[in-house]
């Protein structure tokens, strides 16, 4: 049973700037995907860690490849997508960047391109179906599969990038950060960056990625995923906070994301807490990373957050009309959403 806040938070209009597709998919497209492949034998708690539950990040991933095994045709991505879109509408979401790595399968057919493609349809598709959420995507660049692959990633996004429409408006580094160098990466993600596709890069998700951090940080990207391990005291001559704050960056906050997957010393920074360690330049916007894997919504997300740091209504509305400036959109969609937040305002307030 919906109680008053969980209405609150989920009427409340709001960003998702890090949601990762396969990642966001819920139990119940689980469910339609299972009985699409019966033969694959996975059960729900191979796809999604519950309540209560901790998984080591090696665990998580091992999550995803399920979840790759049951996503392995157009058909399926059209579905999951179209899904995760319709779900983050339901929760409120009205400006939602996707993220996802383009996967092949030569025993369906399904192509890179093809996969890329089939996801812009279903962005087209929930528009043409009147859903009130603005979709933008961004291609990932999975850091295990080396900088061959990963400029090959960056052509895709290109060419996509000027021929659709604006739907795809960026690049993602992700995978899992403790395999490989992410400074091997460089030159895919300058050349991403040269040709106009805006950079969100996981950055110090964990620990040992201080030197990667410190590359990384000298792109510089637009936006940072997790930056869990950023600390004041970390880093060379200038500090890697020093740097993002030299740059503005904006930083993504995934509240259960970071609890249930990593152990994290710098763990559950309150926003206002960031802008006074941090000061003022630096600005966090909450995100749910991977809705399906951790059983998570964003409304869920700004409640942790709220709950935890004692943060009013007035304050999370704040932070989430705030996240409007991180997002990749063009300025006029910009205005459109502020627009939409003040019209919004007086129905919950
Ligand atoms: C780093 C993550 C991640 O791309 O198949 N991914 N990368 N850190 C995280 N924190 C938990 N969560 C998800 O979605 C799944 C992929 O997203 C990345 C991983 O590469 C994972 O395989 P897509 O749609």
């Amino acid at each position: 049973m919906e109680n008053e806040a969980d209405l609150f938070y989920r009427q409340m209009p709001k960003v998702e700037l890090h949601a990762h597709l396969n990642g966001s998919v819920s139990f119940s497209t689980i469910e339609k995907l299972m009985a699409r492949k019966p033969h694959l034998n996975i059960e729900h708690n191979m796809t999604a860690i519950l309540s209560g539950q901790k998984r080591t990040l090696d665990e998580c991933f091992q999550v995803f490849k399920v979840i790759h095994q049951l996503i392995d045709t157009e058909e399926d991505i059209l579905m999951v997508a179209k899904d995760v879109i319709r779900e983050f509408a339901e929760d409120g979401v009205k400006y939602l960047e996707l993220r996802t790595t383009p996967r092949e399968d030569k025993n369906t057919g399904m192509t890179k391109r093809s996969y890329v493609q089939t996801v812009i349809e279903a962005i087209r598709q929930c528009k043409n179906e009147g859903l009130d959420i603005e979709v933008r995507l961004l291609v990932s660049v999975d850091r295990r599969h080396g900088v061959e692959v990963a400029m090959k990633t960056v052509k895709l996004a290109e060419d996509f990038m000027r021929s659709t429409d604006g739907f795809v408006v960026g690049l993602d580094l992700s995978g899992d950060p403790t395999v490989g160098h992410g400074g091997d990466l460089l030159p895919a993600l300058q050349k991403a960056k040269n040709c106009g596709l805006k950079l969100s890069l996981h950055l110090s998700e964990v620990p040992s990625q201080v030197d990667e951090s410190e590359l990384l940080l000298n792109i510089p990207p637009d936006r940072i995923g997790h930056g869990t391990f950023l600390h004041p005291e970390v880093g060379g001559a200038q500090s890697l906070v020093d740097k993002v704050m030299k740059n503005n960056t904006p930083l993504g906050k995934n509240v259960l994301s970071n609890q249930r997957s990593t152990i994290k010393v710098y763990e559950y920074i309150p926003p206002h807490k960031h802008q006074s360690d941090f000061g003022p330049l630096v600005f966090c916007s909450i995100q749910t990373d991977d809705r399906g894997v951790f059983c998570t919504e964003l409304s869920k997300e700004y409640q942790l957050a709220a709950s935890t740091f004692s943060l009013s209504r007035e304050a999370m509305w704040s932070l989430s009309q705030k996240a409007i400036d991180f997002t990749f959109a063009p300025d006029s969609l910009k205005q459109q959403l502020h627009q939409k937040w003040f019209e919004l305002h007086p129905s919950l307030f």
